[in-house]
C-alpha cells in the first residue's frame, strides 16, 4: 500500500535548472577569471552529470585543466552562495499545481520526503521559501550520501529514515538520471518533465506526465501502481 511520496527538487518541485543554478555556475567562473559560459543548451547536455561539483569537474576535465577536482571545490563554492542569495531573493517559484497536489497527499494522510542529490546549504533555505518550515517528513540531499543519482542511495536512505519498504513509496522525479536512481532503489517512479527533459527516455516509469496540472492524490496513486513502461528499443543494452 502506498503511504509516502518522496520528492526530487531540481525540475521537478521547482524549476531551478536554468535560470537558477545556471546563472549561478556562470557568475562563479566569472569571479574566477574563465571565459567559460554555459548556455541554455549546453547546461542541458551537462545535466547527465549530476551534482554541481561533479558537474563542473568532468567539464574541466574534458578541458584538460591541471586541476579539475581542485578548481571544481572553489568554484563550487562560490556557485553555492550566489545559488543560496537566489533562493532568498530571487523569483523563484514551486512548478504549478505543486503546492496543489502537496495539500492533497497530505489530506489524504500520505507521508512526505525530499530526495535530492543538491546540497543541503541551498535545499534547506529553497523548501522553507517554497513550503514553509517541516512541510517534508525527511529530506535526503547530496550531503547526506556518499554517491549521487543514478545510484541507489539517496532513496534507500530516505525510506530508511521513514521505515517503509520501496513497495510503500512512489517517487516523483523529472529526469532519467533520478528516475534511474529511484528504480534502483526499488521504487515505482512518476515522471513530471521540464523543458530540459521532455522528450527523453524515461524506461521503467510507472507515468511520464508533462505537468501537475490537474494531479491530485488519487491521481498520483494511480500513475504509481500502473505498469512499469518498457525500455525503448534503443535504450536497451
Ligand atoms: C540535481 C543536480 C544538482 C543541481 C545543482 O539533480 O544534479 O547537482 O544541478 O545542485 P536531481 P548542486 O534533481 O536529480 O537531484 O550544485 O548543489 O549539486
Ligand atoms: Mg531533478
Amino acid at each position: 500500500m502506498l503511504t509516502a511520496v518522496l520528492f526530487d527538487v531540481d525540475g521537478t518541485l521547482a524549476d531551478t535548472e536554468r535560470d537558477g543554478h545556471r546563472p549561478a555556475f556562470n557568475r562563479a567562473f566569472a569571479e574566477h577569471g574563465l571565459a567559460d559560459r554555459w548556455d541554455v543548451e549546453d547546461y542541458g547536455r551537462l545535466l547527465s552529470v549530476t551534482g554541481g561539483q561533479r558537474r563542473i569537474e568532468r567539464f574541466l576535465a574534458e578541458r584538460g585543466h591541471p586541476d579539475p577536482a581542485g578548481l571544481a571545490r572553489a568554484l563550487h563554492r562560490a556557485k553555492t552562495e550566489h545559488f543560496v542569495e537566489w533562493v532568498r531573493s530571487g523569483p523563484v517559484r514551486c512548478r504549478p499545481g505543486v503546492d496543489v497536489l502537496l495539500a492533497d497527499l497530505r489530506a489524504a494522510g500520505l507521508r512526505l520526503g525530499v530526495v535530492t542529490t543538491g546540497r543541503r546549504a541551498w535545499v534547506a533555505p529553497l523548501l522553507d521559501r517554497l513550503f514553509g518550515p517541516a512541510a517534508f517528513e525527511t529530506v535526503v540531499t547530496g550531503d547526506d550520501v556518499e554517491r549521487l543519482k543514478p545510484a541507489p542511495d539517496a532513496y534507500l536512505l530516505a525510506l530508511r529514515r521513514l521505515g517503509l519498504d520501496a513497495a510503500a513509496a512512489v517517487a516523483v522525479e523529472d529526469s532519467p538520471p533520478g528516475l534511474a536512481a529511484a528504480r534502483a532503489a526499488g521504487l515505482p517512479g512518476v515522471v513530471v518533465t521540464n523543458g530540459y527533459t521532455a522528450g527523453a527516455g524515461f524506461p521503467g516509469a510507472a507515468a511520464v506526465l508533462e505537468s501537475f496540472d490537474g494531479l491530485d492524490a488519487a491521481g498520483l496513486r494511480r500513475a504509481a501502481h500502473a505498469p512499469a513502461t518498457r525500455a525503448r528499443p534503443d535504450m536497451r543494452g
